[in-house]
């Protein structure tokens, strides 16, 4: 018996098989975990369709964090189908791609910064009113993905590193909130991993390299790994852990200065 078993997770954020998102459906599912997704749009409800089917799951619904009708909608549509919800995975970001090029105070605009934040902070406590009444009672966990650009300055991250230190103030505040009701938040910082999202960044590859390098570990995150770390803080095993963001990165946020004769 998995450590998920009996337990009903939500997951936001597949978009491909190499999705965030995807290693973290993989380890629930393989804990027990029944779950359901949404999708941004129509562009992907066909293979979210078929992830989730791989995934012994037939609930999929439409949800673009942007739209409070659509949030409300997936918490209505999910309540015909589960008496319950035990987790909610938030596995969205998105900035303007023209703001992840170039010189911070050159490239960032109010427009911008106004969007990084709605769709990768503000999105994450929308979720968690939506989803509120469905989890009483149940000691319930909301999980949401974070990178180290949020505390330590990197190129062309730019204005997704302040929407991601407010996203970790998010889970902070959401957790004193929720924290009386049994309900936990956390957050898993990650390495750097070949997603989606990472696609259209310049220079992607030498980072991945050079990060590589400089780990502890000496290799690259994976979406296994982070799976693995967020369905135990989905479950019963990180019943005390609440307000934490969790580094899943093979040790590189520990380091000051990384292997001289690997850089
Ligand atoms: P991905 O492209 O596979 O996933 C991003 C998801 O965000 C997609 O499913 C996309 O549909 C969704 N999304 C974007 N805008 C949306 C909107 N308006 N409404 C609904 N969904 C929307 O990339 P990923 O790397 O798996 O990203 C998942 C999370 O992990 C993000 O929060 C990202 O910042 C974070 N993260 C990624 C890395 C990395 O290196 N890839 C490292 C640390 C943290
Ligand atoms: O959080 C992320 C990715 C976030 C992201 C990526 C894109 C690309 C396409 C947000 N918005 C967009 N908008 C787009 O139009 N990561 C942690 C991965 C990532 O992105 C970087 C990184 C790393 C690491 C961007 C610049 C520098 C490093």
């Amino acid at each position: 018996m998995g450590f998920l078993s009996g337990k009903k997770i939500l997951i936001v954020g597949v978009a491909s098989k190499l999705s965030i998102a995807s290693g973290i459906a993989e380890a629930c599912h393989r804990e027990g975990a029944e779950l359901a997704f949404t999708y941004q749009n129509d562009k992907l409800k066909s293979r979210v369709e078929g992830f989730a089917a791989n995934w012994g799951s037939n609930i999929t619904l439409p949800c673009d964090v942007a739209d409070d009708a659509e949030i409300d909608s997936v918490f209505s549509e999910l309540a015909k189908q589960w008496d319950g919800l035990d987790g909610i995975v938030h596995a969205v970001g998105f900035a303007p791609g023209h703001e992840l090029d170039g010189n911070y105070v050159d490239v960032t605009t109010r427009e911008g910064f106004k969007i990084a934040h709605d769709i990768s902070s503000y999105s994450f406590v929308a979720l968690a009113k939506a989803g509120r009444e469905m989890m009483q009672g149940r000691n319930g966990a909301l999980l949401t993905l974070t990178y180290l650009g949020s505390e330590r300055t990197m190129p062309n991250y730019n204005v997704m590193g302040l929407a991601k230190a407010s996203l970790e103030a998010n889970v902070r505040y959401m957790a004193r909130s929720l924290g009386p009701e049994g309900i936990r938040v956390n957050g898993v910082s990650a390495g750097p991993i070949r997603t989606l999202a990472a696609s259209g960044i310049k220079s992607f590859r030498r980072m991945l390299d050079y990060n590589q390098n400089q780990t502890p570990l000496r290799h690259n995150t994976t979406i296994d790994e982070v799976g693995d770390a967020s369905a135990f803080l989905l479950s019963n095993l990180a019943r005390g852990i609440t307000g934490e963001i969790m580094y899943v990165d093979g040790g590189f946020n520990t380091t000051a200065m990384g292997d001289l004769d690997e850089s």
